[in-house]
């Protein structure tokens, strides 16, 4: 997976600034970044991060590799520390954010604090400090309810959530302020695997459904089990964000990250029980139903080919070798 990574990045040394950086997505960043000899800076406050993550993620490297990390526990909603965050970087990829649809309906006003507020502090602090691109964690979650369309990166934007408007928000500010800095938002599809945090209500249905699995107690399906989502392996998504900061593009442009294909929660459910049989001799509990969540989307399907021509972006990890690995680490804690 580093392998095509490193070609972009050969010869050069960047430094690199992480927000969120001991989250789900963010320890993998710190992790791919590092292995690829970079310099990297890394902030977090811990809401919804872990020294664990980082932990995980620094524990493969090189004392030489670990060495070019360093970490200031801070708050995107504290424009000082993201100034000092932003200071002398290159690049900032910023990935912390109050990841759910239904957390931002409970708490408008904090999804709001630290997806909008937050977001302009990073672009602002990153703006100043002089750095070349901004790349940021948007969601699929501004189209809303596309039906069964295909959506492209120029389809009409439908937020049904605080947490999806708070996204076009960013996106609109991104809009804004790209004179002299290259800024690119991926719409991440579903993301999942190793460290998602598996003890959030909040969290990805797959460590949710994996952790209830792994305790011997029934997955819960809302709706019908027809919802269908594009889940993206993290692995993929770092390769985004990697590919997306060494463009030199257009001052803002926005990309769909997914693998292109979608399944149905019921479909999903029966190859993580199938692969779950498979890895451990044992029958994995059956789903069971719950009504429809408040906000979500029925069918979400994007098209990823802006990402794949204009970044070069290629998914490398179906759902079955995602779910694998996936499964690896949260029933034996191992990384993949
Ligand atoms: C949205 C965004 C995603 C990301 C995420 C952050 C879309 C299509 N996706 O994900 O890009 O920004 O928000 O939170 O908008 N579910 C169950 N049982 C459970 C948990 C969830 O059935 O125990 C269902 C849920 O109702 C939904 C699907 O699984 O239909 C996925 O839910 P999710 O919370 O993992 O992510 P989602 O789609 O809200």
């Amino acid at each position: 997976m580093l392998e095509p990574l490193s070609q972009g990045l050969i010869g050069s040394r960047f430094r690199w600034a992480i927000t969120g950086a001991a989250g789900f997505v963010g320890s993998h960043l710190v992790e791919s970044l590092l292995a690829l000899g970079q310099e990297v800076v890394g902030m977090d406050n811990f809401l919804s991060g872990s020294t664990k993550n980082l932990e995980e993620a620094t524990e493969k490297l090189t004392d030489d590799q670990r060495r070019r990390f360093t970490f200031i526990e801070g708050d995107i909603r504290n424009p000082e520390d993201c100034l000092a965050l932003c200071r002398g970087v290159d690049i900032v990829l910023h990935q912390a954010a109050l990841v759910s649809v239904p957390r931002s309906f409970e708490d408008p006003l904090l999804n709001n604090q630290c997806n909008v507020d937050g977001f302009l502090n990073v672009l602002l602090a990153a703006k100043k400090s002089g750095a070349r691109s901004f790349v940021y964690a948007s969601s699929a979650a501004v189209y809303g309810d596309g039906g069964e369309k295909i959506l492209t990166e120029d389809a009409s934007l439908n937020p049904k959530s605080p947490y999806a408007v708070a996204k076009m928000t960013d996106e609109l500010y991104s809009q804004v302020f790209a004179s002299d800095l290259n800024i690119a938002g991926l719409r991440y599809m579903n993301v999942y695997g190793p460290r998602q945090d598996p003890t959030s209500p909040y969290s990805g249905v797959i460590s949710i459904w994996l952790s209830r699995i792994a305790q011997g107690q029934q997955p819960v399906i809302f709706g019908d089990g027809k919802n269908t989502r594009d889940f993206i392996y993290v692995k993929d998504v770092v390769q985004a964000n990697i590919k997306a900061a060494l463009f030199k593009g257009e001052k803002h442009e926005v990309f769909n990250i997914g693998t292109g294909h979608s399944v149905t929660l019921l479909d999903l459910l029966s190859v993580i029980r199938e692969l779950y049989s498979e890895k451990t001799g044992k029958v994995a509990p059956e789903g069971t139903f719950a009504p429809f969540r408040e906000g979500d989307i029925r069918y979400s399907k994007a098209d990823i080919s802006k990402a794949e021509k204009m970044l070069n972006y290629k998914p490398t990890y179906d759902l079955r070798e995602g779910l694998d690995r996936t499964i690896d680490w949260f029933i034996f804690q191992r990384t993949g």
